[in-house]
């Protein structure tokens, strides 16, 4: 499998990519500018079937989790916060991996197998479980022992999710523009207002782009995130053409010295081709407003959707330019083994996960901590 990735910098313009020509993007400016301010819809409005409005509120917990994610006692606060947001896949993964490796005293064949089953369960998926698997076997041939494949494990675990790992960074351009993609309720809007809490106490002037105009409800939670977050808000409303909010935005953000852009998207299918398209015109359309733009494309994946997560980043990196992830629901789902796989099988960083529905579960991921709250061990202490 070959994903196409490629991180954008301002000396590596639109032009370089391949799937959004100069022709195209022209048209594209030509028409915005000519259709405004007459709202284009050239997509269906994606249902919203089983939300109710409520859920797209900004949660009011300022990021203390659910009761059973919190620490208990003296105990509980040896334990790592990261560690314990990300309890059941810490349980369901390592915790279980560590107890049938003890429970079997030496590595064998018998032993490979239940670790081979304990990974799928997990949603660690089956390349990257594999993957795993063969390599725990040169431990067995050389007749390592339980503690060594634990060790070994966690190795593994590290060279998967921190290759090619890269923060998120605040490059040296201004407007920093940031485009926000991912199907339906994945994040996306959330994770916007969470960083831009995050960038106004770093003091910038945050700028929130409504580009999903198929709901109502949609444009009104990213106002009250901005609202929120002190953050300039950029609406044309329900039904506008999403490329030309970010077209008149852009041009906002420039004359007013807005230092970062954070463009949200509609939540669609991806199955929906006609979707795809329109994503690939916003980043046309903002790449010919300003050079280098979008200088990141984040892919918001829901680590509770498990293996989906994984058909929805081919998707999405096969269409547009996606320069990093962000995994969000990290906390209270035993799916989050999810995570290795995207690691495993796209080049493309996690730079970001959402650890709760408050605006400061939002952490840097930063491989090492992860492997090491994952590695967390309760029966230990
Ligand atoms: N537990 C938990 N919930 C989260 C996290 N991130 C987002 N949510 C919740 O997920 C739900 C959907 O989040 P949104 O930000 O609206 O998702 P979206 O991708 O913008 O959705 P659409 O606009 O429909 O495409 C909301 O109830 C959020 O509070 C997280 O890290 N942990
Ligand atoms: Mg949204």
């Amino acid at each position: 499998m070959v994903f196409f990735w490629r991180r954008k910098t301002e000396s590596a313009p639109e032009s370089s990519s391949p799937s959004i020509p100069q022709q195209e993007a022209e048209k594209d400016v030509a028409e915005i500018v000519q259709e405004q301010p007459s709202p284009v819809v050239d997509a269906q409005p994606q249902p919203q079937e089983t939300d109710s409005e409520s859920q797209y509120l900004p949660a009011d917990s300022e990021g203390e989790g659910s009761p059973e994610e919190r620490p208990r006692g003296l105990f509980g606060k040896l334990k790592s916060a990261l560690a314990q947001r990300i309890r059941k896949t810490r349980e369901g993964l390592v915790g279980q991996i560590r107890a049938v490796i003890k429970a079997a005293g030496k590595v064998d064949e018998d032993l490979l197998e239940r670790i081979e089953e304990i990974l799928i369960k997990a949603d660690v998926g089956p390349e990257t479980t594999l993957r795993i698997i063969e390599e725990m076997r040169e431990f067995e041939a050389r007749g390592a022992t339980a503690e060594e494949l634990i060790a070994g494990f966690k190795g593994q675990l590290m060279g998967i999710v921190g290759k090619d790992h890269r923060p998120l960074t605040l490059p040296d351009v201004r407007p920093w523009v940031v485009l926000f993609v991912g199907v339906n309720g994945t994040g996306k809007t959330t994770t916007i207002g969470k960083l831009a809490a995050q960038l106004r106490k770093q003091g910038k002037k945050v700028m929130m782009v409504a580009g999903d105009t198929f709901r109502a409800a949609a444009v009104e939670q990213l106002h009250i995130w901005a609202e929120r977050t002190g953050s300039v808000f950029v609406s044309k409303g329900m039904g506008a053409d999403p490329a030309g909010v970010a077209f008149d935005a852009l041009t906002q953000a420039r004359a007013e010295g807005v230092d970062v852009v954070l463009i949200d998207t509609a939540g669609r299918l991806h199955t929906k081709t006609n979707l795809m398209e329109e994503l690939k015109k916003i980043v046309r359309v903002v790449g010919k407003q300003l050079p280098g733009a979008p200088h990141d494309t984040l892919l918001v994946l829901d680590a509770t959707t498990g293996q989906n997560a994984i058909s929805q980043a081919k998707v999405f990196t096969e269409a547009i330019p996606v320069t990093g992830i962000v995994m969000t629901k990290l906390d209270g789902t035993a799916k989050g083994g999810v995570l290795i796989a995207i690691r495993n099988l796209f080049p493309i960083p996690v730079v970001k996960i959402g650890v709760g529905e408050g605006i400061d579960d939002l952490r840097d991921f930063n491989p090492q901590e992860f492997v090491d709250a994952l590695f967390e061990d309760e029966t230990a202490q």
